[in-house]
């Protein structure tokens, strides 16, 4: 009896403990190709496949990256979280504010918070035409004009901007806070009011109509497929008509897996001030990197 030959003695790669970076896709499992099929084999995966890299990855970001598949579609529970947020951000863009009755109603009693219109008469006009959402309805403007005092050191206003949601979402903590700490720190506050149907653009005319220092725009951002309750601050220094975005500053992405609510209102407070050091907003006055504290000091 002839004896089995040894093993070759080929060495062993070394196992690899965590590979850099670890593969992305295509290593999982394969799904075989139909019998007589002539597409290829199609590799199937599914999350959690890219170990400490992709933990890494998601730590830094919540866009839809590693979402495995089955066989060249998106697994059944991403394809439904997928059309979910769609249906959100739908949502939040044809919403109507809500001051009367919804989580907005409060700051009506606490602050006085009231809702003039701009120049765009309905929600399907606002969508196809900015131009009407950068200035105020002509009822609007006498309103604002009557219940508003001029010359504030801060005037604060909340616009739905393309997101009702994100208003709904964050004006009724940052609001408070907001005008608690520019109070604090010894900022005269204008009356607030709320305007449907607004754009950014409506800061000049509210800086022509109240003439305050500093101007401040909470407005719902267009809402992507990550969140659809994203509110900016969009900031300018004595606004007047033909102001651009160039003299104009914002803080973005306030919201639950962004900016909260105590660092919007240090960010916000700390880029007046540097307005108001500078005595201009816009492209000259830039957030300093070692945050809002090295601004207020
Ligand atoms: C849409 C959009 C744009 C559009 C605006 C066109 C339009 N009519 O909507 C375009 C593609 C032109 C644009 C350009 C820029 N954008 Co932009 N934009 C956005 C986005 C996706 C949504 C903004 C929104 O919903 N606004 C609210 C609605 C209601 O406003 P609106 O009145 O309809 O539209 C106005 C604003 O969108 C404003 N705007 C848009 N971007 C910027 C950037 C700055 C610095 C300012 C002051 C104003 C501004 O311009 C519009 C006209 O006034 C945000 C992302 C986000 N998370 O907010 C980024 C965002 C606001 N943009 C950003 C940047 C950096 C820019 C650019 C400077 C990029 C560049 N290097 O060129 C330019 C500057 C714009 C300018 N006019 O000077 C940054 C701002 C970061 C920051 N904190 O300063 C954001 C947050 C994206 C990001 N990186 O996270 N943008």
């Amino acid at each position: 009896m002839t004896s089995m030959p040894e093993p070759t003695a080929e060495p062993m790669p070394e196992p690899m403990v965590e590979p850099t970076p670890e593969p992305l896709a295509g290593t999982g499992p394969t799904i075989p190709a139909g019998a007589g099929s002539a597409e290829p084999a199609v590799p199937a995966t599914s999350p959690g496949q890219g170990g400490a890299f992709e933990r890494r990855v998601r730590a830094v970001t919540p866009a839809r990256l590693f979402l495995g598949r089955s066989g060249t579609s998106l697994r059944t529970a991403d394809q439904l979280a997928l059309r979910a947020d769609h249906a959100a951000a739908q949502d939040a863009v044809h919403a109507a504010l809500d001051l009367e009755t919804g989580l907005l109603a409060p700051l009506g009693d606490r602050f006085g918070l009231f809702a003039v219109g701009s120049a765009a008469p309905d929600r399907a006009t606002y969508l196809r035409r900015p131009d009407l959402g950068r200035s105020l309805s002509a009822e609007g403007r006498a309103e604002v004009a009557r219940r508003c005092p001029r010359g504030a050191d801060l005037q604060v206003v909340v616009g739905d901007g393309l997101s009702v949601a994100a208003v709904d979402a964050q004006v009724p903590a940052l609001l408070p806070a907001l005008l608690d700490a520019a109070r604090e720190a010894g900022w005269s506050v204008g009356q607030v009011f709320a305007v449907r149907n607004a754009r950014v653009g409506l800061l000049n005319e509210i800086g022509e109509l109240l003439d305050p220092a500093a101007s401040v725009l909470l407005i719902g951002e267009r809402p992507g497929l990550v969140t659809a309750e994203s509110l900016s601050a969009y900031l300018a220094w004595r606004p007047r008509p033909g102001h651009t975005d160039a003299d104009r500053n914002l803080i973005s992405n306030i919201h639950a897996r962004g900016v909260d609510i105590p660092q919007a209102v240090a960010r916000i407070l700390a880029l007046a001030t540097a307005m108001r050091a500078a005595n201009t907003s816009g492209v000259l006055v830039k957030e300093d990197p070692a945050g809002p504290s090295a601004l207020t000091s």
